[in-house]
């Protein structure tokens, strides 16, 4: 069931792009109506992250899409950001693990590894051949990074790696995990390293029972006296900042991501209010209630779609700072999740099931809600901004 996408434009914002950027962004569109629409209900059913698009969505450039070289498809920002439109429009969990392969693995990779590391992972990574995921939270350490447990210590030339980390997107899958681990004999200074998840000492079991993004892996990590050598460090790495640089790069996809869960949910719910028939056999849409929701919606998303292109420009020119990157992610993310709610009444009992994709969406924009900073640190980064003071 459900209905065929239609697109949503309500003030000629294909006028603001160019012709790259809508060709990139409808053959994404038309990937993902061939190959993740047809599947997606079931996957979200049955807790299975759809492996089999793996390698074409690697075929297609979509990871690592806005690194030029190795490989990689060498979009612009923009280009990358309508990428995380269409994917996410299909389902958060797999626009999650393009995420996570591409800004929060291959980023660093290319941001902070030497050449021999970029030339080894960036073109399997790109291809799909190789997996990654990326391990900054800790089961006591979420919203406040900077106070992880885990510690590498130098043993010889090689580095020891001790520690837990939580709620990993990938963790399962992965072939090789950035893990940021505070270094004993740098003074707890953090760094990331590339850890091959065959390492004796290092193992990743999945978390069950997720309501949300349950076509996506989610994984726990532990390490216990994982023995790497000194080529695992990633040698541009120092301090939390890195680690912070990489979040930027997630969080300005979910930016866009999440306007296409929003996008889905309003186009469901219009479709659904001109059919769908009430009292004296009018349309629900002739209701002025549900208008007023499909308003909001439509009014919302167009506000969402103008910040994330002016923060995707932004990116383009080298002007965007953390903070713009957090307004965009903060809102669109709060605004799709709203969306959901407001379609998913729309659709009445109909709304709560899986003949149509806005219960999903509503479900998985929770976990969006809460990862790459929740909506209230989001609040605490825009304040310190706005008035030079730190309210963590
Ligand atoms: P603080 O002292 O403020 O900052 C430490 C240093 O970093 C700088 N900085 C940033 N640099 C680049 N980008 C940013 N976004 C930055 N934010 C801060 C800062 O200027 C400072 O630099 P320096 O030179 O002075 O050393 O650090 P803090 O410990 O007070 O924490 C700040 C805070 C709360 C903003 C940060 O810790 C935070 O963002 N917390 C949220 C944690 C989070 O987002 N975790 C995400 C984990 S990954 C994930 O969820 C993947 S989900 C899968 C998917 O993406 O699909
Ligand atoms: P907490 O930090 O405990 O926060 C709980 C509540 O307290 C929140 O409402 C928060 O806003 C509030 N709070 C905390 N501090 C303050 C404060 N100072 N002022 C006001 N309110 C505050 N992490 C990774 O490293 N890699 C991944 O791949 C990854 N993938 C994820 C996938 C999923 C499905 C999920 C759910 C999480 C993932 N995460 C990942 C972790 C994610 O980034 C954290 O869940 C997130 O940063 C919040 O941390 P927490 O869950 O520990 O919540």
């Amino acid at each position: 069931m459900g209905f065929k996408f239609k697109g949503v434009d309500f003030i000629g914002f294909d006028a603001m792009l160019n012709d790259d950027e809508r060709l990139v962004r409808d053959s994404t569109r038309q990937f993902i109506e061939d190959n993740l629409v047809p599947i997606i209900e079931a996957c979200n059913r049955d807790g299975r992250f759809p492996k089999e698009l793996v390698q074409p969505m690697g075929a297609l450039g979509f990871y690592g899409a806005n690194i030029e070289g190795y490989g990689c498809a060498g979009m612009s920002n923009v280009e990358y950001g309508l990428v995380m439109q269409e994917l996410e429009r299909g389902d958060s969990g797999v626009r999650s693990f393009v995420s996570v392969q591409s800004a929060l693995v291959m980023y660093p990779i290319h941001t902070f590894g030497s050449d021999e590391q970029k030339n080894e992972w960036l073109p399997q990574l790109a291809a799909g051949e190789k997996l990654g995921c990326f391990g900054l939270t800790e089961p006591d350490f979420g919203s406040n990074p900077g106070g992880m447990r885990t510690r590498a210590k130098k043993s010889g030339t090689d580095y020891i790696l001790n520690g837990e980390k939580m709620w990993i997107t990938s963790g399962t899958l992965a072939d090789v995990a950035i893990i940021w681990a505070k270094v004993e004999d740098e003074e707890d200074r953090v760094r990331g390293f590339l850890v091959d998840t065959k390492s004796p000492g290092f193992s990743a079991y999945d978390v069950h029972g997720k309501w949300s993004l349950r076509a996506s892996v989610t994984s726990g990590l532990s390490m216990q006296d994982v023995r790497v050598p000194a080529s695992a460090l990633l040698p541009g790495t120092g301090g939390l900042k890195s680690p912070l640089m990489c979040l930027n790069q997630a969080r300005y996809g979910i930016s866009w991501g999440a306007l296409g869960a929003a996008m889905s949910c309003y186009d469901t719910a219009l479709q659904y209010a001109l059919l769908r028939k009430q009292f004296r056999e009018q349309p629900i849409a002739s209701h002025q209630i549900v208008q007023e929701k499909l308003v909001w919606m439509i009014r919302e998303i167009t506000k969402g779609q103008l910040l994330a292109l002016q923060v995707g420009r932004m990116k383009d020119a080298g002007t965007a700072e953390h903070q713009h990157i957090s307004m965009a992610k903060q809102n669109n993310v709060w605004m799709a999740l709203k969306c959901a709610r407001s379609a998913r009444d729309i659709l009445g009992g109909n709304g709560i099931t899986d003949d149509y994709p806005i219960m999903r969406h509503m479900m998985n924009l929770e976990s969006v809600k809460t990862y790459e900073g929740t909506h209230d640190i989001h609040s605490l980064i825009l304040g310190q901004s706005i008035t030079g003071i730190s309210a963590f």
